[in-house]
């Protein structure tokens, strides 16, 4: 085994390495170190062995769907292929009686399904009561499915066309039947890669300050990282250890996803799809720096199911659901499709060795597939 180590294992991990088995926490070089290394096998080995830690065997999956009420949206963000101008071919807007249609439908389809994801656009002709009635309205339709809406972005907008604070925004919403938030509008929380990517919307700062009002308010939410566009490694670890202070502070956050970028009908220079092995680093790393996270998504929508099974055994513990309609990927050029039925999300978690745990948005345990 020390032959192997010697021959093989890049240097600069060992340090690091020892901190890992000593849990001690990582600093911004160490993470920088991390990104820098092309060890994949050293780096899957420290993140699943974190994960493991923290969640052992098992890996989880939900029974969820994605609704998007809208595409039309005033948000300028580059990276976005999704948002239409109103009047625009292909824009459109939901009623709320679609929106229950649509779930009514997609709850026959997913038998046992527990989770609603409702994200969308910054629409500029819907006011407060439009967002806060689509989440009382599926609540009062659907008293057993967990509404996880509007990302943080949408909180401030709503709370905009409301002309009340965040707080008094989440506790209307609260009211209404929301039951979590998504980690939707993270992308980087570096001031000068948003002012590139997407100049308009709320700053780092505020995201995880809107974060920290949920988790104050009693709200679980997750939190989100776009990477492979133009940010730089040192725009990914500083990212993720503002994400790391702010969950010291309220413990509020249960999941962080990397999200892929994809590059197809979007305004960034240069764009390309991510490869492989950024994705499995990305993962790993975000494991092994965020060590106050329970989870680690591997969202296999953006990572594609043969990447996110592998991901797996590099430090994700969780590879998300059945999904069934996803437009935002797709229109950047997914490759993965929008629904995997629950057989096939427990094979893949089997065959990476875990043992698949199917969860509702809380991390409670719906059942054990050993
Ligand atoms: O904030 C937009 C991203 C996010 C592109 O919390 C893109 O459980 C890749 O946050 N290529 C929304 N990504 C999706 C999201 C999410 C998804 C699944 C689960 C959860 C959760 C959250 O999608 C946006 C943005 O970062 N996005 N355009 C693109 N071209």
């Amino acid at each position: 085994m020390e032959k192997i180590i010697e021959v093989l294992a890049d240097r600069k991990l060992i340090p690091i390495a020892e901190k890992v088995f000593s849990g001690e926490r990582l600093s911004f070089e160490d993470g920088l170190t991390l990104f820098n290394s092309f060890d994949l096998p050293v780096l899957g080995l420290l993140g699943n062995y974190v994960a493991e830690k923290k969640n052992g065997e098992f890996a989880y999956f939900n029974v969820n769907v994605h609704i998007t009420p809208t595409n039309i949206c005033i948000g300028t963000c580059k990276f976005c292929a999704f948002r239409k101008k109103k009047g625009e071919e292909g824009a459109y807007e939901l009623t709320v009686e679609e929106i229950l249609k649509k779930l009514k439908g997609y709850r026959e389809q997913n038998p046992g399904l527990t989770e609603v994801h409702i994200v969308g656009g910054l629409h500029p002709e819907w006011g407060y009561d439009e967002y806060v009635g689509i989440v009382r309205a599926v609540k009062e339709n659907f008293p057993d499915i967990h509404i996880k809406a509007y990302t943080a972005e949408e909180i401030k907008y709503i709370a905009g066309k409301g002309k009340k604070s965040i707080d008094e925004t989440l506790k209307d919403l609260i009211e209404a039947g929301l039951g979590s938030i998504p980690g939707g509008g993270g992308e980087i929380l570096r001031e000068e890669i948003r002012k590139k990517i997407c100049p308009d919307k709320i700053s780092g700062e505020e995201y995880i300050e809107i974060h920290k009002t949920a988790h104050r308010l009693g709200l679980r939410s997750n939190a989100t990282m776009l990477f492979g566009h133009i940010e730089s490694y040192a725009d990914r670890v500083d990212h993720l250890l503002r994400l790391r202070e702010a969950q010291d502070e309220t413990g509020g956050f249960q999941t962080f996803i990397p999200l892929a970028f994809h590059p197809l009908n979007t305004e960034i220079p240069g764009a390309a799809y991510t490869t492989g092995v950024d994705e499995l680093k990305t993962i790993a790393v975000s494991r092994l720096l965020l060590d106050n996270f329970p989870h680690i998504k591997a969202y296999w929508i953006m990572l594609g199911e043969k990447i996110a099974q592998v991901a797996l055994r590099f430090g994700a513990d969780d590879i998300d659901g059945t999904v069934t309609e996803e437009d935002i990927t797709q229109a950047a050029g997914a490759k993965a499709g929008e629904y995997m039925p629950k057989s096939r999300l427990i094979k893949l978690i089997k065959e990476a060795g875990k043992i698949p745990v199917e969860r509702d948005t809380l991390y409670n345990v719906i059942k054990i597939y050993d």
